[in-house]
């Protein structure tokens, strides 16, 4: 282009620049922000504020974005925490009569796993391996009283003979239906040739109250997938929301993936609580996270997605259940978490959020030989109804230890001294 023509186009722009002053903003301005999309060109990072599922610039005003405290709990005894005894992946949290429900993945077994080959019928190969799912009440969140055991293993050689985990919570039409993992092998083991480790299939008791006593469908409720499909292997974290008049079963499956096990979250519907469900055909649904905690929201379905994948460390929002975007990006998540959902077996079509619920701690002492888990209370804003200035501050303040306990392994460390001594050009 002439030195001439150029000119021309320059105070071309400058005089469209100048006009749209006048009308428009040209600088992206300073104040109250925007929640709506300025009429103004933007950078692909603002434009996706206002175009995909974000509800706005400001964390404050995003009612699905949040921070999470903890609090322990009281009324739980751990032995000590000689890893006897563990309690870990509770479910949703239900209020009834009054009095908050969990259901939980209990293992009170002679020793702590052995995850080194050494499990045989007493001795746990895995911290979720010979449980039991238990249950607690409460009537304020914090403290709990352990009332018993609600599924026993089952006899073999039925599904959850070994160990029965990982329970989730159903209200349906009068009854209420537990559903959990349920091993047929050792957790961990390889024990029938061409298994993943940790397969399970899902498996349901159900009962006319949240005390029980619940009788097994005995039967297997979702099922693996057929060889070479994504979850071939593992159906876990089985999790109920009902809606459009359906039971909306979540689970995570693990498709592979080398050196790393890739996580998703898929989506089986059915008419009744012990099926047959369908897979939906757009499995996975979620591309990453590991426990799965879901949450009816306004006209939607919201996700808490952590540990795994891509978009771990995020709040997903799906209008329809089925196709879930980004809603926030936030840390500290709680792992497997259990929230009190109270609108999970409403049907609404407006959903109002949550604002708290149990989770686990796990692998503690493990480093001590002593591996167990220790369920925890967190609370968060992610609630229409709540405006907690304080769950929206993203910043958070570590002990240096805590980073400093994330430090290099010593293969690391040597192969950067290493390189920082003999720098390659
Ligand atoms: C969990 C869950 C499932 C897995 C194991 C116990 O947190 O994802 O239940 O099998 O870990």
């Amino acid at each position: 282009m002439s030195l001439r023509l150029t000119q021309i186009v320059l105070l071309l722009q400058f005089a469209l620049a100048g006009f749209s002053i006048a009308d428009e903003p040209s600088v992206f301005p300073y104040g109250s922000v925007p929640r709506e999309k300025p009429d103004m060109p933007l950078s692909a990072a603002m434009s996706r504020v206002y175009e995909g599922t974000y509800t706005g610039l400001d964390c404050v005003h995003n009612e699905l974005f949040s921070r999470f405290k903890y609090t322990p709990l009281k009324g739980f005894d751990y032995h000590n925490h000689d890893g006897t005894v563990s309690r870990r992946d509770a479910t949703k949290i239900i209020r009834v009569n009054g009095k908050y429900y969990v259901w939980y993945t209990k293992r009170d077994t002679p020793t702590p796993p052995d995850y080194d080959g050494g499990a045989n019928d007493t001795i746990p190969s895995r911290d979720w391996d010979l449980s039991e799912i238990w249950y607690a009440t409460s009537e304020d969140g914090f403290t709990w009283q352990e009332q018993g055991v609600a599924i026993k293993r089952m006899k073999k050689p039925l599904a959850g003979w070994r160990s029965v985990s990982t329970p989730d919570i159903l209200f349906w039409k009068g009854k209420y239906y537990l559903y959990y993992q349920a091993y047929l092998f050792m957790p961990g083991s390889r024990e029938s040739s061409g298994t993943n480790g940790d397969d399970c299939p899902v498996s349901a008791s159900v009962a006319d109250s949240p005390d029980g006593p619940w009788t097994p469908s005995n039967k297997i409720v979702v099922d693996n997938g057929p060889p070479g499909s994504w979850d071939q292997y593992v159906i876990h974290d089985p999790y109920a929301l009902v809606r459009n008049g359906k039971i909306h079963l979540y689970y995570k499956g693990e498709m592979g993936g080398e050196p790393l096990p890739v996580r998703a979250q898929g989506l089986a519907i059915a008419d009744h609580p012990f099926g047959p469900f369908t897979k939906h055909p757009l499995n996975p649904v979620i591309n990453s996270g590991h426990e799965t905690s879901l949450f009816p929201f306004q006209t939607g379905v919201a996700a808490l997605v952590s540990r795994h994948g891509l978009e771990h460390n995020t709040i997903q929002y799906s209008p329809d259940g089925v196709n879930f975007e980004i809603a926030a990006i936030t840390g500290l998540m709680p792992i497997a978490p259990g929230a009190y959902v109270p609108d999970a077996f409403t049907d609404t079509q407006n959903g109002r959020g949550i604002t708290w619920g149990l989770c686990h701690f796990r692998n503690l002492k493990r480093d001590e030989g002593k591996s167990h888990s220790m369920l925890a209370r967190f609370d968060c804003d992610l609630s229409l109804d709540v405006h907690d200035i304080e769950m929206k501050e993203t910043d958070i303040f570590n002990d240096p230890e805590i980073n400093f306990k994330f430090g290099l392994s010593e293969e690391q460390r040597k192969r950067i001294e290493a390189s920082a001594r003999n720098p390659q050009p």
